[in-house]
């Protein structure tokens, strides 16, 4: 029980957290237009909070907690078309199981050398640094995707993996994973796909019937993938997953755990919420594949009439759109940019494509674009763009 006091300072810490609040930009505006995350489905945000006090750093004490886990993880495994003996490893996000997965593949390797190209998230870097590694950049063809030949000439005896990437950050587009798998197959090298953004989207794309790039454990050299359900998995931060080809890999990645029930601990984090597991469980759970179809239908329609709107009112395309990630070519970027920030609409500038990102996500609507458009429009006249 709380007295009278206390109930006022509880309150009036609940209304200076809703002035932070107020501050932030709102997904539900419909102006943020260059976000890799979304406003979470409704449902993600109950079963988040349901188990906001779970810990699955210790599942002995969460056994429930923990059979969602495992739910979840069959969930994507089967989505990433995995076979028997895989296993996944609940992370933080697109950087956690990036840099989980060059751990084991150091681990298995031996070796510190990266292949990968230079639209290759940032994430990697962090990687060279922490563990002692080396990225080896591949240039991009003029698809904006790594260039196989270069890949095959950087390949040397220190080379520990190769990176294919399906959903770029900054355009959305799909390594040749394929050949990528072929390459790493005959050579021994480990393969990791980073589909952070587009492990959520490429599966659901082949069911509408897009023609698209294979990228999961179909292919046999791929040894990992590293997918995001905080990102198009409509799920609430922080929730991503490292998917592996071969569950007794884990044992690379795991130390004994003498504090815990458990005898050894996976993966980098300690203690970590259930909340986000529970979230991610619920939203798949209510759309299912189904469900996830439409959603990456609706989509891409969008993602469509954007890239028509865009053009019509003269403005380029870097490339044609792949997925739901749009990249709108324009020489003054800053001034842009800046203009539009202050009219209140949020995009990302990509500086080394000189383009402004739009990603179509889920809380984007018509009725926000046929209110962006005009403006973008404006904006690009003002500054001699059109
Ligand atoms: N891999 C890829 C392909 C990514 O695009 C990202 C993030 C990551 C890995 C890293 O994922 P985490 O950030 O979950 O660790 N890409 C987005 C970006 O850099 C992240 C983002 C999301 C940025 C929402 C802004 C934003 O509002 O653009």
């Amino acid at each position: 029980m709380i007295n009278k006091i206390e109930k006022k300072k509880f309150e009036n810490i609940l209304k200076e957290l809703d002035n932070f609040k107020n501050k932030d930009f709102d997904f539900s505006s419909g102006k943020i237009i260059g976000s890799m995350c979304t406003k979470p489905h409704d449902i993600s945000i109950q079963g988040y909070i349901k188990f906001i006090d779970t810990n699955l750093g210790d599942p002995e004490l969460f056994p429930g907690t923990y059979e969602i886990e495992v739910y979840l993880k069959n969930f994507i495994l089967n989505l990433l078309n995995a076979p028997k003996l895989a296993q996944g490893l609940i992370v933080s996000g697109g950087t956690e199981g990036n840099i989980t997965a060059m751990w084991l593949a150091k681990k298995l390797s031996k070796k510190n050398e990266i292949i990968l190209s230079k639209s290759a998230h940032f994430s990697f870097k962090k990687i060279a640094s922490l563990m002692n590694m080396k990225l080896i950049t591949i240039p991009l063809t003029k698809e904006y995707i790594i260039d196989i030949k270069k890949v095959k000439n950087k390949i040397n005896d220190n080379t520990a993996a190769i990176i294919g990437i399906a959903g770029s950050t900054e355009l959305g587009t799909i390594d040749s994973i394929p050949q990528l798998s072929d390459i790493c197959l005959d050579e021994n090298i480990f393969l990791h796909v980073d589909a952070a953004f587009g492990g959520f989207v490429i599966p659901f794309l082949k069911k509408i019937n897009y023609k698209t790039t294979d990228f999961d454990f179909k292919l046999k050299g791929v040894n990992s993938i590293t997918i995001d359900a905080h990102k198009m998995g409509y799920s609430a931060i922080p929730l991503g997953v490292l998917a592996i080809r071969k569950q007794n890999w884990l044992n690379k990645i795991s130390v004994e755990s003498h504090c815990t029930n458990s005898e050894k601990q996976t993966g980098i984090l300690g203690t970590r919420s259930g909340g986000p597991v529970a979230a991610a469980y619920a939203v798949s759970k209510f759309l299912g594949k189904k469900g996830y179809s439409k959603l990456i239908g609706d989509c891409m329609n969008l993602t469509r009439y954007i890239e028509s709107e865009i053009i019509k009112i003269g403005l380029e395309l870097i490339i044609k759109p792949e997925m739901n990630v749009i990249g709108v070519k324009i020489k003054n970027l800053d001034y842009v940019n800046k203009k539009l920030s202050d009219l209140g609409w949020k995009v990302n500038k990509i500086n080394r494509l000189s383009c402004l990102r739009i990603v179509v996500m889920p809380h984007l609507t018509k009725k926000s674009i046929d209110e962006f458009i005009p403006i973008l429009k404006k904006v690009c006249k003002e500054s001699g763009e059109i």
